[in-house]
């Protein structure tokens, strides 16, 4: 099995810290998307959504996305589970993490694509076009994350992770979510008292990549 990744990138990072959690080290291939390398074979027959990360299995098969990943993996290695084991376990971790990537970190991540020079002409990732950067999806994207903390402020004054005192892959999501918003410099420290708490519990946790970078 090996992973496709670029190590900065935001969903390599979410693949970093979730194989980081559960102790699984995979065979990496590091695929300059700066480059434009994944435009180019083998790499575009493997993933013509032209992204990282992907998995490729011993039998050939790829996997794209990076919660699918992340799945696969955590059916393959089962200890510490981030996915949740019963099957309401499992619904509700989907849930939250479904609500955080996105009503957070999808718009944000536009945001970011939307604002940052670097991005021009990359507006969708995966893409090399013309397709004009925007002032409002950039606004758009940071009210959609402070609609999003409101509703989730009140959740975690009683929880310690989204799922009670159960780290799982929302948090993981969660997580970069964050490190888009200190890209964009929001200021979140005067509100959300309990978002805060959790914020800084995720940075802190070992596993955060985020932390060999400083
Ligand atoms: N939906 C994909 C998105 C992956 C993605 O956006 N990857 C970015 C890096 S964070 C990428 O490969 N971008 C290449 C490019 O835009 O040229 C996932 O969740 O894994």
């Amino acid at each position: 099995m090996k992973l496709y990744t670029f190590a900065p990138a935001a969903n390599a990072l979410r693949v970093e810290m979730f194989l980081r959690e559960k102790n699984i080290k995979l065979e990496t291939v590091s695929v300059n998307v700066r480059d434009d390398e994944l435009f180019k074979e083998p790499y575009n027959s493997m993933n013509p959504f032209n992204c990282i990360p992907f998995l490729e299995l011993e039998n050939g098969s790829i996997i794209t996305e990076t919660i699918s990943i992340c799945r696969y993996l955590d059916e393959q290695f089962k200890n510490p589970n981030l996915f949740g084991s019963t099957a309401e376990e499992q619904a509700i971790i989907d849930m939250w993490n479904r609500r955080i990537e996105l009503d957070g970190f999808l718009p944000l991540l536009h945001s970011v694509r939307n604002k940052t020079s670097f991005f021009k002409g990359k507006v969708v990732p995966g893409t090399r076009t013309n397709i004009n950067q925007s002032r409002e999806i950039v606004e758009r994207g940071i009210e959609m994350f402070k609609i999003l903390l409101n509703r989730i402020d009140p959740h975690l004054s009683e929880n310690k992770y989204l799922f009670g005192d159960k780290f799982s892959i929302a948090d993981i999501t969660s997580h970069f979510m964050f490190n888009l918003s200190n890209i964009l410099k929001i200021d979140i420290t005067q509100q959300y008292k309990n978002v805060n708490r959790w914020k800084s519990d995720l940075e802190n946790r070992p596993s955060n990549p985020v932390l060999d970078n400083v």
